[in-house]
């Protein structure tokens, strides 16, 4: 049996239960094999791959927290530190109630790769809770933040891991929590990222993860010798990433379809209204089907359905596993030419070869969504030097990111005989800077 397959066999048997953090590993080893044939001796012995998947650390801890009623509720917390090779452990926190271990480290894993892949010097790591903070109140969820924070200050800070927003963690959340460890901690540093523009966060940071997205599409077409102007395109999600995924594909010329959150999805055939679904999600907290209220021409469906609609290109940007096999043969069968992962692995693996095999250009969400985490190290660039740069500055940089990124998956795709291949490329690139800062720091 090949190292690799050995490797992932391990995992299977040592992490049982967690299937997310299974398909991420399996994913991202097996367009290894070929690094990992050409050094399989040196790799095995330095037990190299069982060192990648395994966290440096995984913390768990119990978040009591008082609700409107005065009751107690109790819920789960997780830090997944998983790489710190080349930089402080980075990525978001999680707040929803499909959280568990075995997700909190597939996107930890992920995130090892995808920080690599940005150039810039973090490591990889995730966090989160299963707590849902739909329908609470915001006393609630301050009372939550706060409790969440009190634990994971002991395991944060400026120089040792710095965490973020990801789904159901925004600015407000990001504001309680920062107050709570600065009160603990008594400093007043940056160990999270997102913040309000009052207290140290990024200009453009809210926009990064979407406005990164349509950056690295765009380079991708430009050496087709193509561009965004007067594609259509279908969007899953009505959150952070969904919505300045929308905005940049509007502003480099692309007409956007549709739109979901997880009760339904909206159809607007004159293409999205973006200030509505501002105010529906970022200013009402509500749900999509309030969208007809503004577009009364629009559809709402009940369910899924998104990869249904026509479209050029599509962009999955609410969470894992919402494409499958029958909604890639769909998107084939309507002729999509792009897919595009704003999400965190959104692609099932049945689906992504699917698309691959029948010509559809794959970004795998490593690459495509880095521009999120990207201005996230940029935010702790301005804080570090107690600056603030111009949203241009940011901006600019960012695209900047995204451009090398796609060139750098692009060149290590081809140098492997992967020509077109963006997960293999991807894998490869990314995991070649962690294996050769590993090597350098030796068995830690
Ligand atoms: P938000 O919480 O802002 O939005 C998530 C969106 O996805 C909402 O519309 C939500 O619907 C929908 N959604 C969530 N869970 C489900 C589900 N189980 N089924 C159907 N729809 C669902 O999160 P983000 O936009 O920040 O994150 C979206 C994805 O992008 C995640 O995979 C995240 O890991 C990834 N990502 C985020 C980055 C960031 O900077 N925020 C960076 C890189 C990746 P509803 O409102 O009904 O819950
Ligand atoms: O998945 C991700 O890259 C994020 N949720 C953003 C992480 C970050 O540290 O900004």
């Amino acid at each position: 049996m090949s190292y690799v397959d050995e490797v992932i066999e391990r995992v299977i048997k040592e992490n049982p239960n967690e299937p997310e953090f299974h398909q991420a590993v399996r994913e991202v080893l097996d367009s290894l094999k070929v690094v990992v044939d050409a050094n399989e001796e040196a790799f095995r012995k330095d037990a190299l791959l069982e060192r990648i998947v395994n966290p440096e650390r995984q913390i768990k801890f119990r978040v009591p927290w008082i609700d409107d009623n005065g009751n107690v509720q109790v819920n789960t917390g997780y830090r997944v530190q998983f790489n710190s090779a080349i930089g402080p452990y980075k990525g978001g926190i999680r707040l929803h109630p499909s959280v568990n271990l075995g997700i909190i480290k597939f996107l930890g894993f992920e995130q090892i790769f995808k920080n690599s892949l940005t150039g810039l010097p973090i490591g990889g790591g995730k966090g989160g809770s299963d707590f849902d903070p739909k329908g609470k109140s915001d006393r609630e969820i301050m009372s939550f933040c706060q409790s969440f924070m009190t634990e994971l200050c002991k395991y944060i800070g400026a120089d040792t891991d710095v965490p973020a927003g990801d789904i159901g963690t925004g600015a407000r959340e990001i504001g309680y929590m920062y107050g709570q460890y600065k009160r603990i901690r008594g400093v007043f540093e940056g160990v999270l990222t997102g913040k309000g523009l009052s207290y140290g966060g990024s200009l453009a940071r809210k926009q990064a993860t979407g406005y990164g997205l349509l950056y690295i599409v765009e380079e991708m077409l430009k050496c087709k010798g193509d561009s965004l102007e007067g594609k259509t395109a279908i969007v899953s999600g009505a959150g952070n990433v969904a919505i300045y995924a929308i905005e940049k594909a509007q502003q480099l010329g692309a007409k956007v379809l549709t739109a979901s959150d997880s009760t339904g999805w909206v159809y607007d055939p004159e293409g999205i209204d973006l200030e509505a679904l501002k105010e529906i999600k970022e200013v009402k907290r509500a749900r999509l089907t309030e969208y007809k209220n503004y577009r009364p021409n629009s559809e709402y469906h009940e369910g899924r359905g998104v990869w249904t609609v026509k479209a050029d290109i599509a962009l999955p940007c609410a969470t894992q596993n919402e494409l499958d096999l029958d909604d890639a043969k769909a998107l084939v069968a309507n002729s999509v030419k792009v897919v595009a992962e704003g999400a965190n692995m959104p692609t099932t693996r049945e689906a992504t070869e699917y698309l691959q095999e029948n010509g559809v250009v794959f970004l795998p969400g490593k690459a495509a969504n880095a521009g999120g985490v990207a201005t996230s190290a940029l935010e702790m660039s301005q804080n570090s030097e107690r600056l603030h740069w111009s949203f241009e500055e940011v901006d600019s940089k960012l695209q900047g990111i995204m451009i090398n990124l796609f060139h750098n998956i692009d060149d290590a795709a081809k140098k492997y005989g992967f020509e077109g291949n963006y997960v293999a490329g991807a894998n490869i690139a990314g995991f070649e800077k962690v294996v050769d800062a590993m090597n350098a720091q030796g068995i830690v």
